[in-house]
Parts: C-alpha cells; structure tokens; sequence
C-alpha cells in the first residue's frame, strides 16, 4: 500500500518534472513573458466564446513570427504535448479550446502574427498574418479603394488564420463563395515544425496537390497557418440594404430566387424572424424596424437583402420588390448609416442568445425545396425532448443555411442537449441536409459526423490526418478520433 502510494507521489513528481521542462522549453522559444501559465492570464483562452467549452491548458504560447509558430510545434513535438492553435476564439463548435481530447494541451495564440502587407492591386491580392482580424483587414483594404468577400459578425476579433481554418460562411457567400474560393495562397507550419507555403500570388500554378485547399477548413487538425493571401474586390460604390417583412417562409425562398435570377446586384440574402429580431431589439434597446409585431399569430420572416453596384441598385431592387408575391413591408437603406441599423438587427442575433444562456446550437443546411416543412417541424421536435426550451432561427437563406439555436437546457444537461442535437441533426441529414454548413465540426459536432460523411470518406480523412499528423498532436478530437500518445489506437487506423 505504501509502496503503491510512493509510486503514485513518483508518478505525479515526474509529470510535474515534465511539465516543468516543457513550460522552460516553451520559455526559451519565445521569453518567459510570451508563455503564459498563470490561471488568471491562460482563463481567456481555455473557454469557447459560446461557453460549452472549456478545460485547463499547460500553458498559452505566443509567438510573434512563423519562426517562432515552428519553434512552439518542434518543443511541442518532442514532448509529445498536444497543440491547440488558437486565434480570436470566436469559433462556435469548441475547436479552438483545449477540452475533451485537448485538455493539458498548448494552446498556440496567434493572436500577435498582426502584420498586413501592402495592398497589392496588380495582382489583385492582399496577404496578412494569421492573427490579423478581419476587421482591421477590412479597414487596410477600405483605405486602397478595396475589400475581400468574407464577412461576418464576430469580424472585430476573428482572425484570418481562423476564418481560413474554419473555411468561415458568412454574409457574402452568396456572390463570393466560402472562405476557401478566395484564397489564393497560404503559409502553414505543420506539427513537426516543416513549412508549406503557397504565396507566389501566380493565379496559375497548377503543381500537384491544392495543399492552400486542403489547410483551409482543416479546423487546426493538420497545421498552423501563418499566412493568409486572399483576393481583392474593388469596394462598391453604392450599396441598397432592404429589410423586407415576409408573409410566410415559402414566400421568402422564393423570393430569394427570384432575387438570384433578376437583380444582378445581389450580394447578400438572410433570413430572420420576428421573435428572434425582438430578442436584439430587448438585449441591445434598440426600437423594432416596423412598429409592433407584423403579426400577433404568426412568427413573420424576414428577409435582409443587399445589393451592390458601381451604380446605385436601390431601383432595381425596388422594381423587384413591388411585383414579389408575399411581401408585407420594406424598409430601405441607402446610407451607411441606415444600413448599419438594419445590419444590427442581423448581426446581434449570436450575442443576444447567448445572453440568454449557453445554447444548443447547430448551423445545418436543409435544401431549399424542403426548408419550410424542416421550420415547421422544429417546434415539435425541440418541445419533444424539452417542453420549456426556447428555439432561435436565423441564417443564410441563400445557401439554405439555417441557425438552429436552443436555450433553455442547462449547459451541464448533457443528455438533455444531445438527444436534442441528434434528433435535429438527424432530420437534417434525412432531408439531404448539412449537419455542419459554415461554422465547422470542431468538438461540437463529431457524435453526428458519421451523418454527413460516408466511412470511405472518414477513412479518407483520417489517412490524411496520421500523414501529415502522425502522432496526433494537432487539435485531437477535433475532426478525426483522437490516438496517439497516451491515448486509445485510432480503430479507423489501418
Ligand atoms: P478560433 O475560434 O480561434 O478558432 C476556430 C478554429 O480554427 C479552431 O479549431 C482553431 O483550432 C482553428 N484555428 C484558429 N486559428 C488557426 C490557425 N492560424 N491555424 C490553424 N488553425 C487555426 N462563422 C461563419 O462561418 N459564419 C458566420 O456568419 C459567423 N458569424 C459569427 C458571429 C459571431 C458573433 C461569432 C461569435 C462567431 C461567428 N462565426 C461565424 C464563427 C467564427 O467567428 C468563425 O468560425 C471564425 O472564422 C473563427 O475565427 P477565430 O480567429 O476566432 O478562430
Ligand atoms: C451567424 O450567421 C453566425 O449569425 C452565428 O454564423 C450563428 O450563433 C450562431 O448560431
Ligand atoms: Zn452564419
């Protein structure tokens, strides 16, 4: 019995030698004051912005350059300790955290990679670091008269090494595709510390494998970007957004194709409801766009239409508009101003429910034609499982991308939040949906990834993953099952 103790005191004396060793390792990388360990500095980086996730890091290591990215893997690597790359953690679907498989990992901040390169307008590209947020990409670009085609609402701390590693969705896929159609390049370190980079900016260079397109997308699993090269859109000069109050879902989807195939100028289509739009106004104290509830039975849609042009598309919207069947009332915006309050209503909508406590939430895609039944049926199926839960929609509606987010469950009510989960994933997927359509897999999701990925292509996947990650070490259990040291052989392995 003593001896099993002594043992037990050996055991946790040289783990702690090792822990030890690894934080002095990570200390001679980068400095002591770039290896963070002190629990009230490493607490910001060990939950998920959403609050499902958390768990404790070894330490945060924040390196300042790709050399310094590749020293942290290389000291990683040869203490065999998991790497969890971390950039603004706005990420929904717990990837960016060390939990699960992940806790007593590094988590590897990006987050002081800030650089931005000069405009450059003869190719048509602009390449930053991974840290940079999109926001202050967007601000550089504004000042040379351009933009890029993504997007979204969490843009004041999302990175570009984050929005490309979660290939992110957004507000602009509609005319510009997913993160991965405009990227044109990018620099990686992979887990032993080796460097891909694609950045010679040619647009044709047609070499073998698209090692850029595999990255992106790879949530942090199969290496650390450093660089970002994206493709430029010269910057609008005029802009039309129109909040438009619909008589009913199927009214507004099809509106959405009648939009597609008359208003060249269409750059961005989502859908909200009435109850959701509320929901904003209360957590923000903002008026509603039109007095009142549209009605007091029904939960109204609504769609946020912009367009954009070289010259101002209000009129050839506006055309549109007064003919479209189901439109109950348009509120326009021409102004920046104007457009920014009715962007507010769309964009507040996470915050808002997450004010409310941590959600279910879910971002499935559900083919047009079949939309309307899955809204009807969500109700019933959310009160099946939990009677008193709150149910929160919203989404894309161009890429029949739908936020299903549900409150009301407690965020330690495991069975009560998987078993909604499932039942909602399970009815996207039988309607030929997306149980993950913009925000990624990440820990969230990989109970039901088997939904939505044959065992050919998880094979697949998996083989790529032990090929350019063979001990593990990247994100585990973030898209692929966790093997490696310490931990059960991979079943999938061959
Ligand atoms: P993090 O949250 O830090 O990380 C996300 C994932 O990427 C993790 O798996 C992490 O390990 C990995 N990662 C991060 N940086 C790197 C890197 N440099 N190299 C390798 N792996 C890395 N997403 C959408 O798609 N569409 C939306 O409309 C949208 N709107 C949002 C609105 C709000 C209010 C919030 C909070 C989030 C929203 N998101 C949306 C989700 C999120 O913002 C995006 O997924 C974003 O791309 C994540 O960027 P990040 O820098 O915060 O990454
Ligand atoms: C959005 O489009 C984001 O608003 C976040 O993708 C969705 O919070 C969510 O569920
Ligand atoms: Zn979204």
């Amino acid at each position: 019995m003593r001896g099993t103790v002594r043992q037990g005191e050996d055991d946790r004396g040289e783990d702690q030698r090792g822990e030890n060793r690894l934080i002095a390792d990570l200390v001679a990388a980068l400095g002591a004051d770039h290896v963070l360990v002190d629990r009230d500095l490493t607490a910001g980086y060990e939950t998920d912005w959403t609050g499902a996730f958390t768990g404790r890091a070894a330490a945060v290591a924040r390196p300042a350059s790709t050399g310094e990215v590749a020293a942290v893997l290389r000291v990683c690597a040869a203490h065999g300790r998991p790497v969890v790359p971390q950039g603004g953690n706005t990420g929904l679907v717990g990837g960016s955290v060390p939990a699960g498989a992940a806790t007593g990992a590094v988590v590897l901040s990006l987050r002081r990679l800030t650089a931005i390169d000069p405009v450059d307008t003869a190719a048509g590209l602009v390449t930053a670091a991974a840290g940079a947020t999109l926001a202050d990409v967007q601000t550089h670009l504004r000042t040379a008269g351009y933009t890029i085609g993504v997007d979204l609402a969490a843009r004041d701390s999302a990175t570009l090494g984050g929005i490309a590693a979660t290939n992110a969705g957004g507000e602009r896929v509609l005319r510009h595709g997913m993160t991965r159609s405009q990227i044109a390049g990018l620099e990686a370190v992979l887990a032993d510390g080796r460097l891909v980079r694609r950045l010679s900016g040619l647009p044709k260079d047609n070499v073998g494998y698209d090692l850029p397109a595999l990255l992106v997308g790879s949530e942090g699993t199969l290496g650390v970007i450093t660089r970002v090269q994206l493709r430029l859109i010269g910057l609008p000069r005029a802009r039309t957004a129109a909040l438009i109050a619909m008589a009913d879902l199927t009214a507004a989807v099809n509106l959405v194709a009648l939009l597609r195939a008359t208003v060249g100028s269409l750059d961005a289509v989502e859908l909200m409801f009435d109850d959701g739009i509320t929901l904003v106004c209360d957590h923000q104290g903002l008026p509603t766009p039109f007095p009142g509830r549209i009605s007091p039975v029904h939960n109204t849609p609504y769609l946020l239409v912009e367009c954009v042009g070289r010259t101002d598309p209000a009129d050839e919207l506006a055309t549109v508009l007064e003919t479209a069947a189901g439109v109950l009332h348009v509120a326009v915006a021409t102004t920046a101003m104007d457009r920014r309050r009715l962007w507010t209503y769309r964009d507040g909508h996470t915050a808002a429910v997450n004010a409310l406590g941590v959600p279910v939430k879910l971002d499935v895609a559900v083919p047009l034609t079949r939309i309307t039944a899955f809204v009807d049926d969500l109700p019933a199926l959310v009160r099946a499982v939990t009677p008193s839960a709150r149910l929160h929609l919203w989404g894309h509606l161009a890429e029949a991308n739908l936020h299903v987010n549900i409150t009301g469950p407690d965020r330690d009510d495991t069975r009560s939040r998987e078993t909604l989960a499932g039942a909602i994933l399970t009815r996207a997927a039988a309607d030929g949906g997306s149980i993950g359509a913009e925000h990624g897999v990440g820990r969230a999701k990989m109970p039901w990834i088997g939904m939505s990925r044959s065992p050919d292509e998880l094979a697949v996947m998996t083989a790529v993953k032990h090929a350019l990650d063979p001990a593990g070490l990247l994100n585990p259990g973030v898209l692929v099952p966790p093997y490696g040291i310490g931990r059960a052989a991979d079943p999938a392995l061959p």
